[in-house]
């Protein structure tokens, strides 16, 4: 019995220790928590957010790529007269000493296009980017469900 207890608090032990080290040191920068939406079946586009800290000089993030997808791109997002409008861009800035957030509704995030089927809740999937001066790193997406941060917005 003693020892079914112990095996226990061990597992919650890593595994609270794995969602809080969800996050990748690249020279200055540190990614955190880079996540996606689930999406439904027939669904071809699907995106990623995260944070990004810059504890050093400007940078920016100027490439992505993921082996579930054909192709990755940077998005902007912005009001256009009325309308919430996506738009293709070439490089999302990473001021120096700042915290830039890729997040839905506003500002800028990664876009996966043609997607071959859904991103499903609870899993992961690899992605690379590349900055102009820290260079490329790979982090794993954590695939979260549509409504998980419904509500801190
Ligand atoms: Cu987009």
């Amino acid at each position: 019995m003693k020892t079914r207890q112990t095996l226990v608090a061990c597992t919650l032990a890593i595994t609270s220790l794995a969602v809080s080290a969800h996050q990748y040191a690249l020279g200055k920068l540190t990614i955190v928590h880079p996540h996606a939406l689930a999406t439904v079946a027939g669904q071809s586009m699907g995106g990623v957010f995260m944070t990004i800290e810059n504890a050093g000089e400007g940078d920016a993030l100027v490439q992505v790529s993921s082996a579930i997808v054909p192709r990755a791109a940077l998005h902007s997002m912005a009001m256009d007269q009325g309308i919430m409008r996506m738009r293709e861009i070439a490089r999302i800035e990473i001021p120096a000493k700042s915290t830039v957030e890729l997040k839905q509704q506003a500002g800028a995030h990664i876009m996966l296009e043609g997607l071959k089927a859904p991103l499903v809740a609870g899993q992961t999937f690899p992605m690379k980017l590349k900055f102009e001066k820290a260079g490329e790193i790979a982090i794993d997406v954590h695939i979260e469900a549509l409504d998980a941060h419904s509500h801190a917005e």
